[in-house]
């Protein structure tokens, strides 16, 4: 059955290597949607479901990449890339790597690839297993190396969650999805500071929730002014609440945090990027001055 599948259909054919939980929901979007697909996974229990659902499952990571041009990898992480793809012949191929890196691994990987005649796009997927396939969980992928193979498989690259090209540096995708993930983190972080400080009193973390949630969503819209401001380099323009007023403010949020038997660790780094920015006489700015003391 699966093998007809893969005579028949007009669509794209799709090699998968890494069967884990992303890589799963991955091969169940390109199923749903009618692409002959063929998968690999190191432990090769785990593509038994995905064979009854359709795809034809190769028994070496060889078989799978000889299976068509288009070569998706969704492994743990790029070392497990190198070790799974070493030896196998990718000349031909369009490699398009989803696994999550860092810029320059992603650079190197590129070179990688093309120094094997392979043409290259990195990825990096904004989105948790369950939004895959899920057109309207907003999920999408950032792509960013070679524009053609983003041209040329922008169909079937789109169908487990939006695709977005951000530049042929290879980097760049990583570098989009890192500066995302490293926002989310510090999101989180105030997150559990706020939660840590009601910790033990009567006010139950279900009823903190959704005024913690409407209150960051408020909040959020100050990235447009934070860009316009780096934009221009005017850091008073449009200023809301100036520095100077911030910094005065801070100690009410570390005593507090103090009475609370809260420990601040979370927090002090942020403040004292702000007192630095405010002792070289930026009171009157916004908080936008800390993105350059960051820069090293
Ligand atoms: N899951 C998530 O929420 C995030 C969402 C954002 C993107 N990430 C990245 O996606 C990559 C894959 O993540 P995953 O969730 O599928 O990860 P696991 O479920 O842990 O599966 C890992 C697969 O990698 C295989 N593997 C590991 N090491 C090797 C190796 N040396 N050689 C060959 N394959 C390897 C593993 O195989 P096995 O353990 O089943 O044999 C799984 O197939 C990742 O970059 C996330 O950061 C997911």
């Amino acid at each position: 059955m699966a093998q007809k599948t893969v005579e028949t259909s007009p669509e794209t054919h799709v090699t998968l290597l890494g069967l884990g939980a992303m890589g799963t929901a991955l091969a169940r979007a390109w199923l749903a949607a009618g692409h002959p697909l063929t998968v690999w996974n190191r432990t090769a229990a785990r593509a038994e479901p995905l064979a009854t659902e359709g795809a034809v499952v190769a028994a070496t990571v060889g078989e799978a990449v000889a299976a068509g041009r288009l070569v998706v990898v969704c492994l743990l992480d790029d070392d497990s890339v190198e070790q799974a793809l070493e030896g196998v012949e990718l000349a031909g191929k369009d490699l398009v790597d989803l696994v999550t890196s860092t810029p320059g691994q992603a650079r190197t990987r590129a070179a990688w690839a093309e120094a094997r005649g392979a043409r290259y796009l990195d990825g990096g997927i904004m989105a948790v297993p369950p939004m895959i396939g899920v057109p309207a969980a907003g999920a999408y992928v950032f792509y960013s190396g070679s524009a053609a193979v983003f041209e040329e498989h922008r169909e079937a690259l789109g169908v487990p969650a939006g695709a977005r090209y951000v530049g042929a540096d290879a980097g760049y995708a990583a570098l989009h999805d890192v500066a995302l993930l490293s926002a989310m983190y510090g999101m989180f972080a105030g997150v559990a500071h706020a939660f840590a400080l009601v910790r033990g009193e009567a006010v139950a973390p279900g009823d903190l929730a959704p005024l913690l949630r409407d209150w960051l969503t408020a909040m959020a819209g100050s990235v447009e002014r934070t860009a316009a401001q780096l934009e221009s380099g005017d850091l008073t323009t449009g200023v809301v609440s100036n520095l100077a007023m911030q910094v005065a403010g801070r100690g009410t949020l570390l005593r507090t945090a103090e009475e609370q038997g809260v420990s601040v660790e979370l927090l002090a780094p942020y403040f004292r990027l702000m007192e630095h920015r405010l002792a070289l006489g930026s009171g009157a700015e916004d908080l936008t001055g800390v993105v350059d003391l960051l820069r090293r």
